[in-house]
């Protein structure tokens, strides 16, 4: 059975809409995943420390027959492949990070995973190429995704001009 699965993508470093482009072609290249859609990209402000570049953000949507754990194996390999290092900086600059935002309507409470991504519903760099893929989206706890946008100006957040990470 597959699970709707939202990835959120990341990058401010090494031409950052590339990475974005090549990690959508890898998520459409991983066994037991079909990539159904991925938003345009977005030109954001930093969050955390102010001295690094701005992000290119951008979410993405998997149908995946793959376990959430074996997923996200997945995902830090094609960061790692992209050529991400692991900093001691916590919220410093990165090639490429890929988050699973959601994993179908489940809750999950790992050493190495929490899903629904903690921070999501207080970053505008995610809600918003979220609710362009399923503005009606319910999250798991049964709040609205237009509810949390309501409450998250999409301030520092400019869509780069109207072309797909894909296609
Ligand atoms: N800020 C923005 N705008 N976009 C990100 O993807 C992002 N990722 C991070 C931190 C450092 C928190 N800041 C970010 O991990």
């Amino acid at each position: 059975m597959s699970v709707r699965c939202y990835i959120g993508l990341g990058s401010n470093q090494a031409d950052p809409a590339d990475q974005l482009k090549r990690a959508c072609t890898a998520l459409a290249a991983l066994p037991q995943t079909q990539l159904v859609a991925c938003s345009r990209l977005y030109c954001s402000a930093p969050m955390g420390p102010q001295d690094q570049p701005p992000y290119i953000n951008a979410v993405a949507l998997l149908n995946t027959q793959l376990p959430a754990l074996a997923l996200l194996d997945a995902l830090q390999d094609i960061e790692l492949n992209q050529g991400r290092q692991r900093k001691a900086e916590r919220w410093g600059p990165r090639t490429l990070d890929l988050d699973i935002l959601l994993y179908g309507d489940q809750h999950i409470h790992h050493d190495r995973l929490e899903v629904p991504h903690y921070h999501m519903h207080a970053r505008a760099f995610v809600l918003y190429p979220l609710a362009e893929l399923d503005p009606e989206l319910i999250l798991p706890d049964g709040t609205a995704l237009q509810a949390w946008l309501e409450k998250c100006p999409a301030e520092g957040l400019t869509p780069l001009a109207d072309q797909p990470a894909q296609g």
